[in-house]
């Protein structure tokens, strides 16, 4: 792997990283391991489910919402941002309840300000942050600290509760760390640096990765992995999840990626969140050709993407 940190092609691995492990997690998205196991013994190729097979779901539909967002007003913008959410919303995509609501009521003339806080009180803790936020990683992948506020910005628009926007900053800085890495990932490292990273609000995360430290040392059963770290839609219960699954097969995009969407769970996107991270390292080439093959690629499919992503990374590395 050359390591040419920020590279253009591993911009792309982010974007075609997260559309894929969206799509690989799509059929079995809410069944448990155990299910997953007895009806398909592992999943490890693009499979139909509810939709075709390679198609994404809301999780890669809001990542290109933002692409096309921090692209038209050259940053994060709250206003534009919700508006793009609310024209791409496809309800045929699986959104989350939650965010569903929260875009009617964008919809129909309310501020994302108050929308955000009406559906849940206090706002939602979901991942649907954390699942879309790869093109804010990469477009302030090289300042901490306005990706932390690009981040924070990006969820609240439909996730207001703090544990989301602090779930979407964690993942935004491990996907920069990813992208940004010059040389092989040492685990523990990257651990300590996103600890680092956390704000004196994000105790449950600093405490989820502690777990994701002492699994690394041992050989942990899946079960172990699912009842310390979690693997459904709360931000704090699958953010980690993603992160562990990367450092668990930091050789491998694919391993990564199978080992992700075979918990169970909210397989989509904590495939999706992993697929971010470890795009981000191994890049478009470390991505299985035949899975790329599969996914939709009609309007707004798999070319766009990847012309959103270079478009990013024009910006971002070639500007400055
Ligand atoms: N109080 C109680 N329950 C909550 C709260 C809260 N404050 N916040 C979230 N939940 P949602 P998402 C629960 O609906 O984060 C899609 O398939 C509640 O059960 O905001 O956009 C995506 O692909 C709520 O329905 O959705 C993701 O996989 C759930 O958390 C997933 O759904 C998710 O929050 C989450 O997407
Ligand atoms: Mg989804």
């Amino acid at each position: 792997m050359p390591f040419q940190p920020g590279s253009r092609d591993r911009v792309i691995g982010a974007f075609l990283g997260t559309f894929v492990g969206d799509a690989l997690g799509m059929p079995v998205e809410g069944w448990t391991a155990e299910e997953i196991c007895a009806h398909y013994g592992e999943v490890r190729e693009m499979l139909p489910g509810r939709l075709r097979a390679g198609t994404y779901t809301d999780d890669t539909e809001m990542m290109i919402g933002l692409a096309e967002s921090l692209l038209r007003c050259q940053g994060i913008d709250g206003d534009d941002l919700a508006r793009t959410f609310c024209r791409n919303f496809n309800t045929r995509r699986g959104y989350g309840p939650g965010t569903a609501a929260v875009l009617d009521l964008i919809s129909q003339g309310k501020p994302w300000e108050e929308a955000s806080q009406m559906v849940f009180p206090g706002g939602s803790y979901g991942n649907g942050a954390a699942m879309r936020v790869a093109p804010v990683a990469c477009f302030y992948a090289r300042e901490p600290a306005q990706l932390r506020r690009a981040a924070i910005v990006s969820a609240r628009v439909t996730h207001a509760h703090p544990l989301a926007m602090e779930g979407a900053a964690l993942q935004a800085y491990a996907i920069s760390l990813s992208l940004s890495s010059t040389g092989p990932i040492d685990a523990f490292k990257f651990v300590e640096k996103l600890r680092d990273f956390l704000s004196p609000e994000g105790e449950e995360y600093r405490k989820k990765l502690g777990c994701v430290e002492e699994l690394l040392r041992s050989t942990p059963s899946r079960d172990e992995v699912i009842a310390r770290l979690g693997n459904d839609s709360r931000a704090t219960h699958s953010v980690c999840t993603a992160i562990y699954a990367f450092l668990r097969h930091l050789e491998s995009f694919e391993e990564a990626l199978v080992y992700a969407v075979n918990l169970g769970g909210d397989t989509d996107t904590i495939g999706a969140m992993t697929g971010a991270i470890s795009g981000a390292y191994h890049g478009k080439d470390g991505i299985p050709p035949r899975w790329l093959d599969k996914l939709e690629n009609g309007s707004k499919g798999r070319r766009y993407v990847e012309e959103l992503a270079a478009e990013l990374w024009k910006v971002v590395y070639l500007a400055g």
